[in-house]
């Protein structure tokens, strides 16, 4: 598949997603989400990749929505746009395997939307959060408003998506909104440090550790809890035979 603004490589189990329209600050257009939604198909069959890595070049991870495909659109077209975003999102956050966001500069309004679709966020010391929707007259339209309600609380999330205010990597890692830090020059290498840790452990075990916390939001506590001990039960079947008994034969686990 070829691709223009999308590039995949993918090394020893880790696959990293750059997003490459750095004259546009790597807007969100529609040529991006049909490549998003061909490379999901790739990475779906893959049976290497461990981790995805998703990450912006130039000096944006991405400031948002394109505002000049969108200033086009009527009532229908925005419609039809903000459900293929949420969609191809939605696919990207429910992978099987972890997906993370190396953000290396600004992530605003649909960029944060897309930040926030990953399982977890690392950025640099340089990146910028923000949902500058409504200085467009807008609100955000790619599940930016359910998922940064759910990650931060309803108060914060509406304090930063009613006051349209920049905020800058201190601010978002203390709202929990970032869980690392990195110098510019070492995102990347930090990043996939931080995914080779996770593949050092069971496979099946993150998949499933993934599934239940993502699928448990959207349960009862009482339904959650029993999800957990159904997923739980299914590892001593796979990862969980050979990690213990790694454990008790005290070596590293051969996964
Ligand atoms: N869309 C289109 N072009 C953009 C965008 C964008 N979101 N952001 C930047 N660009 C372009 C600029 O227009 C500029 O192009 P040109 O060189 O042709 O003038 C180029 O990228 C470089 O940008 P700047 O010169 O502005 O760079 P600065 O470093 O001076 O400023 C900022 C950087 C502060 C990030 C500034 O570019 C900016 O404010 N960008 C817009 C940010 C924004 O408002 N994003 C939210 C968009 S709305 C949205 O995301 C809604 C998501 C839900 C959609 C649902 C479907 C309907």
């Amino acid at each position: 598949m070829n691709y223009s603004i999308l590039k995949l490589e993918i090394d020893a189990g880790i696959a990293v997603v750059s997003i490459s329209r750095p004259k546009y600050l790597n807007a969100l257009n529609s040529l991006f989400f049909i490549e998003l939604d061909n490379m999901l198909d790739e990475i779906k069959e893959s049976k290497d990749i461990r981790v995805v890595i998703i990450t912006g070049i130039g000096k944006a991870f991405v400031a948002g929505a394109d505002i000049v495909e969108m200033q086009k659109m009527n009532k229908k077209e925005s419609y039809d746009f903000s459900q293929t975003g949420q969609k191809c999102f939605a696919r990207l956050g429910k992978l099987d395997v972890p997906v993370i966001a190396a953000i290396n500069g600004f992530a605003l309004g649909g960029g944060m939307e897309l930040a926030l679709a990953c399982d977890f966020r690392i950025a640099n010391t340089y990146a910028k959060f923000g949902f500058p929707e409504v200085s467009l007259g807008l609100i955000p339209g790619y599940t930016g408003t359910p998922r940064f309600a759910r990650l931060i609380g309803q108060a914060n999330a509406l304090y930063l998506q009613m006051t349209a205010e920049m905020i800058t990597v201190d601010e978002a890692f203390r709202m929990g909104i970032v869980q690392k830090i990195f110098q510019p020059d070492e995102l990347l290498e930090e990043t996939k440090k931080l995914a080779r840790k996770i593949c050092n452990n069971g496979p099946n075990a993150i998949k499933k550790l993934k599934k239940v916390v993502r699928d448990g939001l959207d349960l009862s506590f009482n339904e959650a809890s029993n999800l957990e001990s159904e997923e739980f039960s299914t590892l001593f079947e796979s990862d969980g035979i050979e990690g213990m008994k790694a454990f008790v034969e005290k070596r590293k686990a051969n996964w």
